[in-house]
Order: C-alpha cells, then sequence, then structure tokens
C-alpha cells in the first residue's frame, strides 16, 4: 500500500470524472464548508476552531469559542487529506498554498508539549485526556496523522508530519513511557500509527499501535471507570456498553462485529495492518472471523453496513432491514480500508470483491453526481413522508443536504476517490507479482495502461507500454460467471495469474460476464424474504418512483420474467397490484402487467424527492 499514489494516474473513465470532480467541485466546496464560506449550510467552523487554538497558545485568551463536535478537527484533517491527493493527480499552487496556510495555522495551534487538539485547548484545557470513551483526541489526533502522511507523500512537505510525529511522541510517553492506562473510544488511530510507522521508518509508530490494539478489551471495564472519575460528559455514552465500544474482549478474541460500525470496521483495518506487518498470526485469525461475520451475516448488499440508528450500529447476525438502515458512508469507507488491508494479508479476490460492491454502491451513493451534496445513512429503500420526516425514520433522509453538523462522510468520500488507486492494485515487488484489484482506467508506472469501460461494460485492456517482467494477476469478480481472458492463466483464490514477462507491445483482454443477476438473500434476512434485488457487474440497481409513475411499493417483478439493458438501466417484466382501497380486505389486488425500470443504486436521490427501492417483491 502506499505505493501507487504516484504510481497509479487515473486517465479518464468512470473515476476519472470522479477524480475530476473532486478537484473542480468535492474539494472547493469541502473547503468553504468547514471555512464556513458555503451560503445556507450548516456551520462547521472547522477551521476556525484552530484559529482560536492558535490564539490561546499564543496569548493565554481567546476571544472566540469553540464550535462543533468534539471531533471537528478531523473534518480539517480529512480535508487536507484529500487535498493533499488531489494535488499529486493535479498540481495547483493555488490550492497547495492554501493547504499550507492551513497547516501554519495548525502548528500555531499545537502546545509545547507537542498535544493538538482545539476542543480542549480552547474548551477544556484542564480536561485532557480524562474522557477516551467520548472525546475523540485520538481519533482526531489519528485523522491529521494520515493528514501529514499523504501531505507529505504527495507534496514533499513535511511540516505537518513534524507537527504529527511531535503529537505522536507526546501520545507515546503518555500511554507508553508513562504507562497511562486507556484506549481509543473511536479507533482509528491504530491504523494512522501504521501510516505514520511505514512514511517515517519509527519503529515507536508502530509500537504505539501495537499498544492501542493490545490493550484493548483487556480491560473490558477501562471507559466505565473512567466515567466514574470524571465529572463531565460530552454526550453522555453508556460506558458500560462494551460492545458498542468494541472492548468486550481482547480484540484476538471478538467473534463479532459488534457496536458502532464506523468505529469496528477502522480498529479491524489497524489490526489487519499491524498483523500484516508483524505476522501476528493470531491477530490475523481474529480479522479472518470478523470479516467473516461482516460479510456472511451483517452487510447490506450494496456494501453497507450498521444496521441501527440507535449507536450507529451493528446489531444482531441476519438483521439487515433496508427503510431504517443506518448504512453509513463512512462505515462502507471503513470497511474498504479493513478490505484492503486484508489483501495485504492474503491475496484473495473476495476481499477486493467487497472493496469493490461498497465503493461502486453504498460509497458512490453517499455522494450526489455533482460532488456538492452527500448522505450520511444509505438506506435501500426510502419513501418521502416517511424517510427523514417520522421519529423511527428521520435519521434515512431522502435527499442530500450540502454539509452536516457531524460532517464526517463528505471528506471521507473526497479522500477516498482521490487515492483510489491505492485500492486498485497491489504492487508487491518481493512477490514478483502486480495485483489488479479493481478495473479504472489508467497507467501503472507508465508501463501498463488499462483501458475499459467499467462499471459498464466488461471489457478490460492491459497493454504492455513496456516490458514486464513480473507476473499480473487479474482478480476474477464473483459476479462474472464466465470470465474470457486472451492468454493462458492460472486461476488462484479469485486471481488469474498470467505468467510474465510481457513485452512491449503486448496486449491482454479480458471480458468479464455482464449478464444480469437476480439476487436472493438468505432466508433468514427477514426484510428480504419474497424480494429480488438486481446486480449488473460490480452494480446493484433500484427502482425510484421518478421513472415507475411515482409509486414504486405495488410493484413486483416476474419471476423468471425478461430484463434487458438500456442505457446502463435495466427493464424487467412485472406486475403493478391494483390498490384495493381497504386498509385489509379479503380479495387478492388485481395485477396489471408492466415494465419496472431499475437504475444503478449510486445515482438514485439525483433527481428531486422520490421513492426507492433495492428489494423488489418477485412473483
Ligand atoms: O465519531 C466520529 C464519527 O462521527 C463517526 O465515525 C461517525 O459514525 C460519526 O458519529
Ligand atoms: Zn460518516
Amino acid at each position: 500500500m502506499e505505493n501507487t499514489l504516484k504510481r497509479f494516474t487515473v486517465n479518464g473513465g468512470f473515476f476519472g470524472r470522479y477524480q475530476q470532480l473532486a478537484k473542480d467541485t468535492i474539494i472547493p466546496h469541502q473547503e468553504k464548508a468547514i471555512k464556513d464560506e458555503l451560503a445556507g449550510a450548516e456551520k462547521s467552523h472547522a477551521v476556525e476552531n484552530f484559529r482560536h487554538a492558535a490564539e490561546v497558545i499564543k496569548t493565554g485568551k481567546c476571544s472566540g469559542e469553540f464550535y462543533g463536535m468534539v471531533f471537528q478537527d478531523s473534518d480539517v484533517a480529512k480535508w487536507l487529506e484529500a487535498a493533499a491527493y488531489s494535488l499529486a493527480l493535479f498540481p495547483d499552487s493555488e490550492l497547495e498554498k492554501r493547504c499550507d496556510e492551513v497547516i501554519d495555522l495548525i502548528a500555531e495551534a499545537q502546545h509545547d508539549d507537542g498535544y493538538l487538539n482545539t476542543y480542549f485547548t480552547v474548551k477544556a484545557p484542564e480536561k485532557r485526556w480524562t474522557n477516551l470513551a467520548e472525546a475523540h483526541e485520538l481519533y482526531c489526533a489519528g485523522h491529521m496523522m494520515e493528514a501529514a502522511v499523504a501531505y507529505a507523500q504527495c507534496t514533499g512537505k513535511t511540516k505537518l508530519l513534524d507537527i504529527m510525529e511531535r503529537m505522536t511522541a507526546h501520545i507515546y510517553k503518555r500511554f507508553v513511557t508513562d504507562g497511562a492506562e486507556g484506549y481509543p473510544g473511536h479507533p482509528e488511530i491504530e491504523l494512522a500509527l501504521m501510516r505514520m510507522y511505514k512514511c517515517t521508518g519509527d519503529k515507536k509508530h508502530l509500537e504505539l499501535a501495537g499498544h492501542f490494539i493490545n490493550v484493548r478489551g483487556v480491560n473490558p471495564h477501562y471507559f466505565g471507570e473512567e466515567c466514574k472519575k470524571r465529572d463531565w460528559q460530552v454526550w453522555g455514552l453508556d460506558c458500560g456498553d462494551t460492545e458498542y465500544a468494541q472492548n468486550n474482549a481482547p480484540v484476538r478474541e471478538l467473534e463479532k462485529a459488534t457496536g458502532h460500525s464506523v468505529r469496528a470496521v477502522y480498529l479491524y483495518a489497524g489490526m489487519a495492518d499491524y498483523a500484516a506487518v508483524t505476522g501476528d498470526e493470531s491477530l490475523v485469525k481474529a480479522c479472518e472471523t470478523l470479516w467473516c461475520n461482516i460479510v456472511q451475516k451483517r452487510m447490506y448488499v450494496t456494501g453497507a453496513i450498521g444496521s441501527a440508528y440507535e449507536g450507529e450500529a451493528f446489531t444482531a447476525d441476519y438483521h439487515l432491514p433496508n427503510d431504517t438502515a443506518y448504512a453509513e458512508t463512512c462505515a462502507s469507507i471503513g470497511l474498504i480500508f479493513f478490505a484492503r488491508k486484508m489483501l495485504d494479508l492474503q491475496k484473495r479476490g473476495e476481499y477486493a470483491d467487497i472493496m469493490e460492491r461498497a465503493l461502486y454502491n453504498c460509497v458512490l451513493a453517499g455522494m450526489e453526481l455533482d460532488g456538492t451534496k452527500f448522505f450520511y445513512v444509505n438506506p435501500l429503500e426510502v419513501l418521502p413522508g416517511i424517510s427523514g420526516m417520522t421519529k423511527t425514520h428521520w435519521h434515512a433522509k431522502p435527499e442530500r443536504p450540502s454539509w452536516f453538523v457531524c460532517a464526517c462522510c463528505p471528506p471521507n468520500v473526497a479522500r477516498l476517490l482521490t487515492s483510489i488507486g491505492e485500492y486498485a492494485w497491489s504492487l508487491e515487488e518481493k512477490e514478483d507479482v502486480i495485483y489488479s484489484h479493481l478495473f479504472i482506467n489508467g497507467e501503472l508506472d507508465g508501463k501498463i495502461a488499462v483501458e475499459t469501460n467499467f462499471p459498464f461494460d466488461g471489457k478490460v485492456t492491459y497493454k504492455f507500454k513496456q516490458a514486464v517482467n513480473q507476473m499480473l494477476a487479474i482478480r476474477l469478480p464473483f459476479w462474472s460467471e464466465n470470465t474470457q481472458i486472451s492468454c493462458e492463466y492460472e486461476a488462484k483464490d479469485g486471481y488469474a495469474y498470467i505468467k510474465g514477462a510481457f513485452a512491449e507491445g503486448d496486449v491482454i483482454t479480458v471480458d468479464f460476464d455482464m449478464s444480469v443477476k437476480r439476487i436472493y438473500a438468505d432466508s433468514n434476512v427477514s426484510a428480504n424474504n419474497g424480494k429480488v434485488a438486481f446486480s449488473r457487474g460490480a452494480l446493484i440497481y433500484c427502482a425510484e418512483g421518478v421513472d415507475n409513475g411515482g409509486e414504486i411499493l405495488n410493484l413486483a417483478v416476474k419471476k423468471n420474467g425478461a430484463v434487458s439493458i438500456e442505457d446502463n438501466n435495466l427493464k424487467a417484466e412485472g406486475f403493478r397490484l391494483k390498490n384495493n382501497g381497504d386498509l385489509y380486505s379479503f380479495n387478492s389486488p388485481e395485477a396489471e402487467p408492466c415494465t419496472i425500470k431499475l437504475v444503478p443504486y449510486y445515482t438514485w436521490g439525483n433527481r428531486g424527492l422520490n421513492q426507492m427501492r433495492v428489494w423488489i417483491p418477485e412473483n
């Protein structure tokens, strides 16, 4: 990982559009948001908080107030990280200057002892490190570490990295040298420290990542004990709920993905990364167990995770309600991080399959196609008048806002899209194999050009512009039951291994089977019994009211009926049930034949307030 950032250039195609959009629209939009320049949007104050903290450091006083979530700093960090990747893709001296100015401000907000956090500096200086359960100090530090690594790698500038090395040293002293008890309420720093370690080579960063992973859950009552020692709270979290906080047991003993879903997958990504670097077998086993629990029992067909608003959390195996789903965008991004780290551990196509599923469906649906509006929650069924309105469904908004009070998701999408090359390839020089996980138009090292119109077309061409001596392993996605490859290969664990050496001018053509698939859920998923979902390649489809006479609840798909493809949309034979007028009746409703139009799920909600459904009854 982290070696494809500058080595793979996305050229046009599906993600080329998204990366251009990131540069032209998403990053400027989010910069305006964190600088409170976005008219009509939720106030952020995130950059202003750093200005206030800098004033405190300079004068000991503050003329303003901290505003926002306790983790507001992380919005600035994630924006900076996305901007760093964008600068690597599209050099832009003006953007770089503005990033440098934000970094200067961050430097001014840092204490002499390395501590950095605007909430505590401005609002509660005497309360540092007293509320690990709720107050996100380690989470914010982790995000800023990730931004620092990205900024150094993309621009060569190390000022933010120096800042975060000092903050890391501060944290190391507290938790390792001085032996303070505790671990992060919201995991994130584990994966960030792994990035710090890989970037700086400083073994203390690795040791600190290992420390937080190893101590977690050894004392499952830590947050409860901490809570009793303090007289303040952020929002009154139940610190005894150890499943919510993934500290119910030492991490190697965890068997189910529980609690807050973003916290969970960030933790697992950190664990997998640490295991890949250290070769810790018991940790690998735990990661495999947790992975299987998620993808076999707790994941939506869109790659979304987290079934409940309450706690933004996983609930129980097979509990996957469609209309009340939480399915936070960040959680699917975290699942992608986890998948990518599992690929570092083991080259198994199933990890990349899930990465692809979460990316092309839940994550992309998290953003309006024009890049200026975002979903936090990504339900699989939406009914205006109920969704976003009733108490049970208020979280499941039918339309995307331009910013949020809690704005974790939008900059997370921005940093993922701008660093997509990291997820498309593994370049493992030692093993002599180049792995192609995702099918994205672009050029690797100026040596291999990938041409494709994926995800709409199943043809992918690998053209060798120079001689390549490594083996090429191309993922064989689970959805393609009949893949044609223009040369000999050996299939293993979901990859087609093609022997090098390749000469300049060599071309490999891959044709994936893009036939439409009907998907049925395990009958334990009560929400989906008797229903069908549709996919074509990586894309999951949904029905929207705007294409189907406004009303889609009364539609049913015909069993074994025809399905055709038109302009990347689907048309399925079906029925519309006639309403017989009574709430309950002894008469079975009449069914009129009709055609049901289905569009890719990631495009839903771009044409006004609208009903939407992924799982449709089948008769
Ligand atoms: O707590 C920080 C972030 O805010 C979480 O990851 C999201 O779920 C949201 O609660
Ligand atoms: Zn989020």
